[in-house]
């Protein structure tokens, strides 16, 4: 397939997937994106997703990975003009981090009508970095080392997948995953929200996070406190989940586009804040299995898929 022939069937998936949400795509606001970025198109995961609840607009978000080796997404970003150039130290943390850790590949997320906002970068999964390490990395936020106790007490000190970097709103995600035995039990899940200082949760959404692939956290520079926590699971069948699905949210699990055969494999995700709860969805538009197999979530997948077959 062509590169001007992948861009528009990728542009298509996002504007259809818009078209759900009742979010208007615009061919400008997109197809800059999608060009500076077409080299990758043809290997990428490709991810829509959408949060739904108070406080969130409606906005579908897409996720591309982009192959480790070759600029990085950031500069990228920058040379397009995507983002503006800062001071502050969001804008060193990639380069910093890929200094000192063993990073696999990247991924850029950008909304349909918000632009530009993050940069992912991945690590390699036989050989993820610690806890300690991301904390010696300067630019890192001074939160993610106040709140690291509540992860390496439960056994997650060496389970840092990956990483988030948003440049609009100023913050850093970081991903634990392949999670150990145990470190999702109730008990253990509200011993941790208390150390982060954050609320415990209803009976079902412990229920939901004992069903989780990946725990993250949101943190900034401006406070040592972790500005939310989202448990992730792994479905295709987000009917079956014990979670509260709003009916735009199911719309979406059973129509976004998908360029495989098989049901959509899907990540959903509930968001816990001092605020409260919200829920997020995102469907994977297509995984080529070079790239797949990169990330945590296709170790996730085949356990689950693994255990389902072992259930029958
Ligand atoms: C979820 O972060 C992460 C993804 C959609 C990226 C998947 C990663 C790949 C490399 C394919 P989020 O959108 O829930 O976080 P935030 O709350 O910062 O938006
Ligand atoms: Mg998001």
């Amino acid at each position: 397939m062509s590169a001007v022939t992948k861009r528009e069937e990728v542009y298509s998936a996002i504007e259809e997937a818009s078209g759900l949400l009742d979010v208007t795509c615009s061919r400008e606001n997109v197809w800059p994106v999608l060009t500076a970025f077409e080299d990758a198109l043809a290997d990428a995961v490709v991810v829509l997703s959408m949060a739904s609840g108070e406080g969130q607009s409606a906005e579908l978000d897409y996720t591309i990975t982009v192959p480790a080796g070759g600029v990085d997404p950031y500069s990228r970003a920058l040379s397009n003009g995507f983002i503006d150039k800062t001071e502050h130290p969001v804008g060193t943390l990639l380069s910093d981090i890929e200094e000192r850790c063993p990073v696999r590949g990247y991924a850029i997320d950008v909304g349909v009508t918000g632009g530009f906002k993050k940069t992912y970068a991945f690590f390699a999964l036989d050989n993820l970095p610690s806890l300690a390490t991301l904390t010696g990395v300067p630019s890192v936020p001074g939160a993610v080392a106040e709140n690291a106790g509540a992860f390496a007490h439960h056994g997650l000190a060496d389970h840092v997948t990956m990483v988030g970097i948003d440049y609009q709103h100023r913050t850093m995600n970081v991903y634990f995953g392949k999670l150990p035995d145990g470190c999702l039990e109730p008990k253990v899940i509200l011993a941790m929200l208390e150390e982060l200082g954050l609320p415990a949760p209803s009976e079902r959404t412990l229920e939901f996070i004992q069903k989780s692939f990946s725990i993250y956290i949101t943190v900034g520079w401006d406070s040592a406190k972790v500005d939310r926590i989202c448990f992730a699971v792994l479905t295709q069948d987000a009917n079956a989940l014990p979670a509260r699905i709003e009916p735009q949210i199911a719309q979406f699990a059973k129509s976004a586009p998908h360029a495989y055969a098989d049901e959509r494999v899907l990540v959903y995700g509930s968001t816990l804040s001092p605020t409260g709860e919200y829920y997020k969805l995102g469907s994977y538009y297509q995984m080529p299995p070079e790239t797949f197999k990169l990330l945590q979530t296709h170790d996730a997948f085949e356990d689950q898929a693994a255990r389902t077959t072992g259930d029958r």
